[in-house]
């Protein structure tokens, strides 16, 4: 029996942790308490990771799909099929008929996220398409649209006033405060006299330790953040001296907010008037803080939007680090960070690079629009996308609008996906390659570095932190696996294909080992990996030098609050008519708002094969008030019909007080297609699959309404409710 250290990937948040390894196998994993970041911090997830790596459905082997099923692949076979038909394929119809979709688990081993985009330029594909881009697109497009500030964002270790949005940092782990033990930094926060302001539909965990909690109506934000900065602006709370030397269009922003009186707020976003006012007041008085919205208002209509005024408030604020001050990571395994006092200017944020045929779409700042990859598939004529490479992904439990999704992966010519279980997709594939896990590879914390300016506030470290974590076990004997990297170098090297990695020509004669392709990518890390690699447990680098430093003489660039669409956007907002539903859409035909949200156990479609992660669920319960479901005669556990008027979907009742009334609450990344619904108690269901990407898509991003989808509510027929009784 041996302990090792490692760091967890079961999501993006890394936590370190020490596993005990018993004749090759992994028996136990808990946190690890040596560990600087995290102090010994693990969650469920992380702790099940034997049982991941051990699931007797785990693939050993690589699947093709015959006539009759699937059967398992030598690795060598597939990847020759693969390489034949790929060139068939550009021969036939071009490079661009190849897409690539890099969903969850690229973040995880950025090799192969790298050696996937090293293949697609080999080929000469643009088609490269990501989970970013039905994420919070939003942030790269409002961060384009309103420039950045190189300085980069106020530390949450010093914040005496904070905002959150949409978002639930404790639970998933992701941004709006520092992802790293977050409950443990959120109570020293609190109990150091931090005030947080939290905009929720539902009583989450953060909202509950709250100062203020803005209990809205979902879909709102826009409103509500306009409302705040109308209060911040006429009551002369703003940093003028920030906003006289490195803002532009102020005068704008406060003319297109005038509309959003508390009053209007109230009666549109249903927080009370005299809490808004208290919340900017609260807000901006502070000196040190931030404001991040998560996915649920980037999900919702006009997430652009409420990026842009979440990245306004900052700025009027004047909530950047300043010349002299602390840096409070100057990176470790990327390049050193330099940063200066200056506004990095806006940039397009659309219309260059790949356009797509589908609503004029095409590249953008967000990502290229993956809304909007199922209908390029199923769209015929020339520049129709026909072989699809998936790496850590499933489409068909995580694409909005799931029947089109569904339609497009069986309209593929050739599908391949890189898997460690038959998924929703996996199942509908060519070939499923089967991966190594994360206690089987070496890796890195880099990717937690490189999400750093991940929207307006704080993501990423918030110290000079990093660890390298060895292979510690070999995959299970007598198994046929392989890290995605080595997948992609294969086939390309079966095609004849030079690779360009990381900017480096790969030999392609011989083949690089795992670790060398980590020196490649931090050949020019600000600490030499080699020296990270003496750190098992993880450790901090500091560098105590490192400042914010003075602007560039003569530097001329400003930050953007008043950006023409922008301040269209919203005055599209303000002319809104205001229904008994809130204002963005003026349908009364709905009766409730469906919310999306993350379950602590189980993340997006992962874990739901684990025992002990869906002890308590084995389905996406839709939580519901409780008044809400009187008044709608539900029961707990009563499956009802949800309706967008674009799809239908199941859903199990559960009682939450949490929830405001009016609204169901509901995690993504469940179900499968349709012939499966009836079986919504065992696996439950899609709510991807009410988005309506047609008439729903942002005009820039193309992600459709995913949070605070209209919708009615009613109890299904029998027949489903039998079949799913067995
Ligand atoms: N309605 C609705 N839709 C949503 C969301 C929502 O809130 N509401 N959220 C959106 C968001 S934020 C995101 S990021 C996307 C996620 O979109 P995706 O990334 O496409 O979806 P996941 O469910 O995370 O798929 C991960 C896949 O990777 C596999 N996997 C697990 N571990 C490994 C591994 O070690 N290696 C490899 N190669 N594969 C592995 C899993 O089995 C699974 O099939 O979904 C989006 N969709
Ligand atoms: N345990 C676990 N952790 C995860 C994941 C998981 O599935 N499980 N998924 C991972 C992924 S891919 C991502 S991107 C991150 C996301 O991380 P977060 O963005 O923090 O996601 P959520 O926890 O869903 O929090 C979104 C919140 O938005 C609220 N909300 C919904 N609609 C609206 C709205 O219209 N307006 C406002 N103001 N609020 C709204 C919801 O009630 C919810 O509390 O989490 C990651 N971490
Ligand atoms: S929060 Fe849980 S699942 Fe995520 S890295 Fe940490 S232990 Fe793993
Ligand atoms: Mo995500």
């Amino acid at each position: 029996m041996v302990v090792e250290q490692s760091f967890c990937r079961f999501c993006h948040a890394f936590c370190g942790i020490e596993v005990t390894v018993e004749e090759g196998r992994p028996v136990k994993v808990v946190g690890d308490t040596a560990n600087p970041m995290y102090e010994g911090f693990s969650c469920k997830k992380g702790r099940s990771l034997p049982e991941q790596h051990l699931h007797p459905d785990r693939l050993l082997q690589s699947m093709r799909r015959t006539d009759s099923g699937f059967e398992p692949v030598p690795r060598a076979h597939a990847i020759e099929d693969i390489a034949a038909r790929v060139t068939e394929l550009i021969d036939t119809h071009g490079p661009r008929s190849i897409a690539m979709y890099t969903g969850t688990f690229s973040f995880h081993y950025p090799s192969g996220a790298e050696m996937a985009k090293a293949f697609m330029k080999a080929i000469g594909s643009p088609m490269r398409f990501s989970s970013g881009a039905i994420d919070q697109p939003g942030k790269g497009i409002a961060r384009a649209l309103h420039g950045t500030w190189n300085g980069g964002p106020q530390p949450f270790d010093e914040a005496d006033s904070w905002i959150l949005v949409g978002a639930n940092p404790t639970i998933s782990m992701w941004g709006g405060i520092p992802q790293y033990n977050p409950a443990k930094r959120l109570r020293e926060a609190r109990q150091r006299g931090m005030k947080l302001i939290v905009i929720d539909p539902r009583v989450t965990e953060a909202a509950r330790v709250a100062d203020i909690h803005l209990q809205c109506r979902p879909g709102e934000d826009p409103t509500i953040l306009a409302g705040l900065l109308r209060v911040m602006i006429t009551e002369g709370l703003v940093d003028d001296d920030f906003v006289a030397t490195h803002v532009n269009g102020f005068d704008a922003l406060a003319e297109a907010v005038e509309p959003f009186t508390p009053d209007y707020v109230e009666r549109r976003a249903e927080v009370g008037a005299d809490e808004l006012v208290a919340a900017a007041r609260m807000f901006a008085s502070g000196r040190v803080g931030s404001v991040t919205a998560g996915t649920g208002p980037n999900m919702a209509p006009r997430g652009t939007l409420t990026e842009y005024l979440v990245a306004a408030i900052q700025t009027v604020c004047g909530r950047w680090l300043r010349e002299g001050e602390a840096l409070p990571n100057p990176y470790v395994l990327l390049p050193e960070r330099v940063a200066r006092a200056q506004a990095d200017p806006p940039v397009p944020a659309h219309g260059y690079g790949e356009q797509l045929r589908i609503r004029g779409l095409g590249d953008n700042a967000g990502g290229m629009p993956t809304a909007a990859l199922a209908e390029e598939i199923l769209l015929e004529g020339d520049g129709q996308v026909r072989a699809l490479f998936t790496v850590g992904g499933n489409p068909v439990a995580a694409w909005p609008d799931q029947l089109v999704a569904i339609e497009a992966m069986e309209a593929l010519e050739l599908h391949t996906t890189l898997d460690i279980k038959m998924s929703a997709t996996a199942k509908l594939c060519d070939y499923v390659i089967a991966p190594k896990l994360s206690l089987e590879v070496a890796g890195t914390t880099m990717p937690n570095e490189g999400i750093w300016g991940y929207g307006a506030a704080t993501t990423g470290y918030p110290a000079p932190y990093a660890q390298y974590a060895p292979a510690i076990i070999e995959p299970p004997e007598g198994s046929e696996v392989v890290e995605e990297w080595q997948f992609f170098y294969r086939l390309a090297a079966r095609m004849g294909l030079q690779l360009r990695f990381s900017g480096v020509d790969l030999d392609m004669d011989l083949e690089p080992t795992a670790e060398e392709l980590l020196d490649i990518m931090m050949r020019n890390s600000r600490v030499p990996l080699d020296e990270v690699r003496q750190h098992r447990h993880g450790a901090m680098f500091p560098e105590p030098d490192a400042r914010v430093g003075p602007p560039e003489p003569n530097w001329p660039h400003r930050l953007e609050v008043g950006h023409p669409m922008m301040i269209d956007e919203l005055s599209q907002v303000a002319a809104e008519p205001v229904t008994q539903h809130g204002g963005y859409s003026a349908d009364e035909r709905f009766s409730h708002r469906l919310v999306s949200r993350r379950l602590p156990d189980v993340y997006n479609s992962s874990g739901h094969d684990i025992a002990g992660l869906v002890a308590k669920w084995r389905y996406n319960p839709a939580f519901m008030n409780p008044k809400d479901m009187t008044g709608c005669g539900f029961e707990a556990g009563t499956i009802i019909e949800i309706d967008s008027g674009h799809a239908t979907i199941l859903g199990i009742v559960e009682p939450a007080e949490d929830i405001k009334v009016g609204v169901i609450s509901m995690a993504h990344g469940f179900g499968d297609v349709p012939k499966y619904d009836g079986d919504v108690r065992r696996m439950g269901s899609n709510t991807g699959r009410l988005s309506d990407v047609e008439s729903t898509g942002d005009p820039i991003s193309g992600i459709p309404w995913m949070s605070a989808i209209p919708v009615n509510v009613r109890l299904s027929d029998e027949t489903y409710a039998l079949s799913s009784m067995r």
